[in-house]
């Protein structure tokens, strides 16, 4: 699988999204992929599923220094004590000694940031993750947090698909190093995968809609993406993407579709996010 390095850290490009994968369907779906020869798996704290994902982990038979895994930190657990323990329990209920990288979920205006940055830190040097870095941060945290963390920042996951504009948050990774990992890279499917612009470019390639959009974002120096699916097939799909190029044509007219400027995951915690 294609990496992407990040300040030290060798992200493969595309991973296994599991939001909303729970139980034995979980399970199935991370050794499925591994077996297909995915190599990044990314769980979070809140997702309810990291029993589930470390026995994908196991049952794959992949060995685990191949396997690049990112957790999260809920962003009420971002006081110093609250990110140990929850970066303990996520190791525990994982039935890791370590994890690849772990990020914080969502900033917390009501939590300093430098205590959490600080606490991540030590998680960190402690050896429980290889790699530390944050999640749905706007340009100004992500400059923040750069500036008070000692040991670099490996990347920042954020919402991004043709529907929205993520120039600024894209600039701000680049100029530090981090990758910017696109969660939702397919927004909801359908709607998307029906544009014109993508739909031609499937006709021109022999490709799906889906492998166009996700090789559009790979096309951007950067980029790593993690497309979840509850379905099977599309993992195969999802990863077949690296036999073909769009032209600058084509990665002009499906970048154009971010007029629409629309974002899924937006919610009271959210920070304010960066104007188009
Ligand atoms: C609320 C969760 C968003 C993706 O991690």
């Amino acid at each position: 699988m294609k990496t992407l390095t990040a300040n030290g850290a060798q992200i493969p490009v595309i991973g296994l999204g599991t939001w909303t994968l729970r139980g034995s369907a979980c399970t199935d779906l991370v050794a499925h992929a591994l077996e297909l020869g995915y190599r990044h798996v990314d769980t979070a704290a809140a997702y309810d599923n990291e029993r589930e994902v470390g026995e994908g982990i196991r049952r794959s038979g992949i060995p685990r220094e191949d396997i690049f895994v990112t957790t999260k930190v809920w962003w009420t657990d971002l006081a110093p004590a609250d990110l140990e323990r929850s970066a303990a329990q996520s190791l525990e209920r994982l039935g890791l000694d370590h994890v690849d990288l772990l990020l914080v979920h969502w900033p917390n205006p009501a939590i300093p940031l430098p205590d959490t940055m600080a606490a991540l830190n030590r998680v960190r040097d402690k050896g429980w993750t290889r790699h530390i870095g944050v999640s749905n941060f706007p340009t100004r945290l992500i400059e923040e947090a750069v500036r008070l963390s000692p040991a670099p920042l490996a990347a920042n996951q954020v919402e991004y698909h043709p529907y929205l504009n993520q120039d600024k948050v894209l600039a701000a990774c680049q100029a530090n190093g981090l990758a910017m990992v696109a969660y939702s890279p397919l927004y909801r499917g359908g709607i998307l995968l029906q544009q014109p612009a993508v739909a031609a470019a499937a006709e021109r390639h022999g490709k799906t809609p889906g492998q166009i959009v996700l090789r559009w974002h790979l096309q951007q120096e950067g980029l790593a993406v993690i497309p979840r699916t509850s379905r099977r097939e599309r993992l195969a799909e999802n990863i077949g993407i690296f036999d073909f190029a769009l032209d600058s044509a084509e990665m002009e007219a499906i970048s154009r579709l971010r007029s629409a400027g629309r974002r899924l995951c937006d919610y009271g915690f959210s920070p304010e996010w960066d104007a188009p």
